[in-house]
């Protein structure tokens, strides 16, 4: 479901879209930067033309292997300098990635397997200590649709990568680019259809607001294939402005700190708990820091004290961002008074975000400044998520809106500041548990009855998972036995709940419902008493 047609004219018109596929803008970058560092990651590093060629060989190798346009393909990929070279081959063959993070399991990887109906798996063999590539062809022989199994690193990978390039169709810059995961509230992750033309819009104007230059360096130290460090402004946005991307390994402070000092790199983004992580190890560091201009810090709510901290222990600007798969992206702007950047979440990317901030049980405005729900509909916000009707019908208003289920309050500038959160949702420091999801898979254990999975508050995550649990009648399973029961379902080590409390029965709300909102409510009010 994209956007009606006299919207996309308008978007047009105004300049946002403006028909050019990632695949074109690759080639016109390296018309531009051809001898540039496009990226670094382990001993790789390419310029722009090496980036260029690859994707390139790797678009040719996918056609021949038998995929066609509009095919999609699971792709669960590292921080590795692959992670570009894939994608923009799969951009200039027209195949759609869904973009798994590394952290996803068997579980996540065969729902978003079956549920795209994918053609394939690209993903890499051994990593952290996990079998990605058995994982993948586990799933593969479970779901019809995947014919083959890549494993970037394999010699039927190098073979693909080195097959001799070839002059495709350039794909429709209007028609669906790739998927995107939601954070969820509701069962299993859903998909989200982001375009070549609305997707690179939110890219360009991300570069523009957060400064990038050709001599810009950005460090990936989040998983590039959320939404955040692929795009706010992120790997992408970099490129964008001819700038180099650094990939890390992993975010931790000792990795970060060595590739900042090495690489000069001059901007990056990180969820709350990691700027806090970076904030204490930046006062014992022994590594110059001090070509890093700017942090953003997002995904979560930056508390006022740990933004108070950034600049002054990292040397460095704070840009605040407040961002979703599904679309809308506010920054704090680097010229904005200090006020605005500590106290805000920022204000949309673009004049043409739509913003209403409205009572939740009615739809109606709230007054200027107060708190309601935020619905936003605009350029680069979904009109619906992928082959999802029924949900489409309460995630979205009848004129266009998506519900973000998050709780803000708009300040006459502008910007937004997120209070709260109304959907059934757990933000652990960034990254997004649906408490339904869990629930079902406590649910499948015997001794399980029922269970509701709420957010306690966290000194550092901000929020953990707590599953209260109430026993099938003579059983007593106990919160060990739960979690390695949850973890062996195969799903994302961030999912299993921190907390398990067993319970004899649900506390029954005011009105006598048992509703599973009511239950959570009832719940999430008592373990922030306790
Ligand atoms: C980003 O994207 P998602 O799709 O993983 O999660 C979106 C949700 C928002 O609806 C909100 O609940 C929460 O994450 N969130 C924040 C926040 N940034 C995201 N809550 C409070 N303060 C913030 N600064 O998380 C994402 C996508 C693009 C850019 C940045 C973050």
């Amino acid at each position: 479901m994209l956007w009606p047609p006299q919207v996309a004219a308008r978007h047009r018109a105004a300049g946002h879209w403006r028909g050019q596929t990632f695949g074109a803008l690759l080639t016109s970058l390296t018309a531009a930067y051809a001898d540039r560092t496009a990226v670094v990651g382990g001993d790789t590093r390419w310029t722009y033309a090496e980036l260029d060629e690859r994707a390139h060989r790797i678009a040719a190798g996918l056609v021949n292997s038998g995929l066609a346009p509009g095919d999609r393909v699971v792709l669960q990929l590292p921080n590795i300098p692959e992670f570009l070279s894939v994608v923009f081959g799969m951009w200039r063959a027209g195949v759609l990635p869904v973009f798994a993070l590394p952290a996803h399991r068997h579980s996540e990887l065969r729902h978003f397997a079956e549920h795209s109906e994918a053609a394939a798996i690209i993903t890499v063999g051994e990593h952290e200590r996990h079998d990605h590539a058995g994982t993948a062809r586990a799933v593969a022989s479970e779901v019809d649709s995947v014919r083959q199994v890549l494993v970037v690193g394999s010699p039927e990978f190098d073979e693909l990568a080195a097959t001799a390039p070839r002059e495709l169709p350039d794909p429709d810059p209007e028609g669906v680019a790739f998927l995107q995961l939601s954070g969820g509230s509701t069962g299993l992750p859903k998909l989200i259809p982001r375009t070549h033309d609305d997707y690179l819009y939110s890219v360009r104007e991300s570069a523009r607001i957060c400064g990038l230059r050709p001599d810009s360096v950005y460090l990936a130290a989040l998983p590039v294939s959320h939404n955040y460090p692929l795009s706010s402004p992120g790997v992408l946005g970099a490129l964008h402005a001819g700038a180099a991307v650094v990939m890390a390994p992993r975010p931790d402070a000792d990795t970060a700190f060595r590739l900042i000092e090495a690489e000069g790199v001059t901007i990056t983004g990180v969820v709350p708990p990691l700027a806090a992580a970076w904030v204490q190890a930046a006062a014992r560091t022994d590594r110059d820091l001090s070509s890093l201009e700017v942090l953003l810090v997002g995904g979560a709510k930056c508390g006022r004290e740990l933004a108070e901290r950034i600049g002054p222990a990292l040397g460095c600007q704070l840009q605040q961002v407040f961002g979703m798969a599904e679309g809308l992206v506010c920054y704090t702007r680097l010229d904005d008074p200090e006020e605005i950047v500590l106290g805000t979440q920022g204000r949309p990317i673009s004049p043409d975000d739509e913003i209403r901030v409205v009572d939740p049980e009615t739809d109606a405005d709230v007054a200027p400044g107060e708190t309601g729900a935020l619905l936003t509909r605009g350029p680069y916000t979904i009109r619906g998520y992928y082959r999802a009707a029924e949900h489409n019908a309460t995630a979205f208003t009848p004129d266009g809106f998506y519900r973000t289920g998050d709780l803000v309050r708009r300040m006459p500038g502008g910007q937004l500041e997120v209070v709260g959160r109304a959907k059934e949702q757990i933000n652990r420091g960034g990254e997004k548990v649906a408490a339904e999801e869990v629930e079902n898979h406590l649910m499948a254990h015997q001794s399980v009855l029922d269970a509701a999975v709420v957010a306690v508050p966290d000194p550092y995550l901000g929020e953990r998972t707590c599953a209260y649990v109430v026993p099938a009648a003579g059983a007593s399973p106990t919160g060990p036995e739960l979690r390695k029961f949850v973890r062996e379902r195969g799903v994302a080590a961030f999912k299993v709940p921190d907390l398990v409390e067993v319970v004899e029965q649900f506390p029954v709300t005011g009105v006598g419902k048992t509703s599973k909102r009511e239950l959570r409510a009832a719940l999430a009010a008592l373990a922030r008493k306790e």
